[in-house]
């Protein structure tokens, strides 16, 4: 899959479809803050998006504190953002139907 980084345009574009990430690292990569019932509801997200990741090859960098679950996208072999974190993005959003 393209590894290719997205110009302004593309980043503006994807960005529109997924309403509850926000750009980040200077428009490099995108965020999104989750919260669950307890630790034990986020960390069973937290694996099932473990799961994506290593059937994408596409991994987050995330932060976990309890209920709550940060995740940031890029793609460190194009230098930013990339259509496989728009797609990796979808996906995670796919598992909070
Ligand atoms: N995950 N988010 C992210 N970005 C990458 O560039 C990346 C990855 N997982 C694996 C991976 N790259 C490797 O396949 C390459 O570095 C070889």
């Amino acid at each position: 899959m393209s590894v290719e980084k997205l110009s302004e345009e593309e980043r503006k574009t994807w960005l529109s479809a997924l309403p509850k990430w926000s750009l980040a690292r200077d428009g490099d990569a995108i965020e999104r803050k989750f919260e669950f019932d307890d630790f034990s509801e986020a960390f069973g997200f937290m694996a099932r998006v473990a799961l994506i990741a290593e059937k994408r090859d596409h991994h987050p960098e995330w932060f976990n504190v309890y209920n709550k679950v940060e995740i940031t996208l890029t793609t460190h072999d194009a230098g930013g953002l990339s259509l496989r974190d728009v797609k990796m993005a979808r996906k995670i959003d796919a598992l909070l139907g």
